[in-house]
């Protein structure tokens, strides 16, 4: 879903240029990569790793690493707005969560952790940002069996996040849908979030390929499941529908997010297969991703959705949503 690139102020998550649609070509959004070339000097973030907190030259990880030579670890990537680090008590049960499936001991507490995550915050000097917590199966050999690897490793990186522009949030975006399918719990259960992320990978491929700013992903059984990193939601007849997480959707905390302000709206709210059929004819549509927050989408397949652009339901999600990562959070400076 996003890029990371250097910048004056450090690490900046840079979202996907939309590809389509009406976004604005003022997209506060860089090319990845553009000022690590551009502006060698420019400060550095400090990354912890490993109970040490460097400068981003020197946070390395061994290339014997299985986190690298198996994609065998796992991952969060948590917002902070305005000071606060949002749901982070969620994100970090799903980290242990994910790490307990794989047989993967989090090296620490998650009151360590938190400590950790905060400092590396203000290490950074951000209020407003992004973390990408990782866990990696550490250090073993060439063989893949983890019983070589004797210590996980912990990565905490903070970074600057370019925003969607505000354009878009009210343009919407574009989705295919695309051939690779939702790997299914039989394969590699999606409610691990862990390093592997080539099935996720594939999908963004094709939506690059064929000019969309998102993928549509099905389960084998042809329904929807998610799109790359986010989960999806329909609106039909003022109701809300979106995959049970059977169908292979990440227990995602955005999705838990729109649920708890449909919930204050009075609007019914449905976990249920959705097929392409109930996406073309929904009169509204949304992502929900840490990054990407709440999104409306108004083109699928080349189906233009309700009338093309974001309906009435979604726009007050969105604004509610807003509102609502300002209004908690764990406090990074007391
Ligand atoms: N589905 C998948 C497969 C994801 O990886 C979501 C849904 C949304 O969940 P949250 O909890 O964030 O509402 C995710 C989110 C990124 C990024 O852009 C985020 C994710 C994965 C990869 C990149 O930071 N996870």
């Amino acid at each position: 879903m996003a890029n990371t690139t250097s910048s004056g102020d450090g690490d900046t998550l840079v979202l996907d240029e939309p590809q389509s649609g009406d976004a604005s070509p003022n997209a506060a959004v860089k090319p990845a990569n553009e000022s690590r070339t551009s502006a060698p000097a420019a400060k550095q973030s400090t990354i912890y790793i490993d109970g040490q907190f460097l400068p981003e030259s020197e946070a390395k990880v061994s290339v014997f690493d299985h986190g690298l030579l198996y994609g065998d670890g796992v991952f969060e990537g948590i917002r902070f707005y305005n000071g606060r680090v949002f749901r982070l008590e969620e994100h970090h049960d799903r980290l242990w969560d994910s790490a307990r499936s794989i047989c993967l001991e989090i090296p620490m507490s998650k009151e360590e952790m938190t400590e950790a995550l905060l400092e590396t915050i203000r290490q950074n000097g951000l209020r407003d940002g992004y973390i990408r917590q990782i866990v990696t199966r550490g250090v073993g050999n060439l063989g893949l069996n983890p019983t070589q690897c004797k210590r996980p490793s912990v990565i905490i990186i903070a970074a600057t996040i370019a925003l969607y522009p505000e354009e878009v949030y009210r343009s919407g975006l574009t989705i295919i849908t695309c051939a690779t399918r939702r790997a299914g719990a039989a394969v590699l259960n999606p409610a691990v979030k862990s390093l592997n992320y080539l099935n996720n990978v594939m999908a963004r491929i094709e939506a690059n390929l064929a000019g969309a700013d998102e993928a549509l992903m099905l389960n084998d059984a042809g329904n929807v499941a998610e799109c790359t990193a986010d989960n999806v939601f329909i609106i039909k007849k003022g109701q809300i529908f979106t995959p049970p997480i059977s169908a292979g959707a990440l227990r995602g905390i955005t999705r838990a997010v729109v649920f708890e302000i449909a919930a204050e709206l009075g609007i019914k709210i449905t976990e249920t297969d959705i097929t392409r059929h109930d996406v073309f004819v929904a009169d509204e549509c949304l992502l929900t991703g840490t990054a990407a927050e709440v999104i409306p989408v108004i083109k699928a397949d080349g189906r233009v959705i309700g009338t093309g652009k974001p309906g009435p339901i979604s726009t007050r999600m969105i604004a509610r949503f807003r509102e609502i990562v300002r209004e908690g959070g764990t406090l990074i400076y007391s």
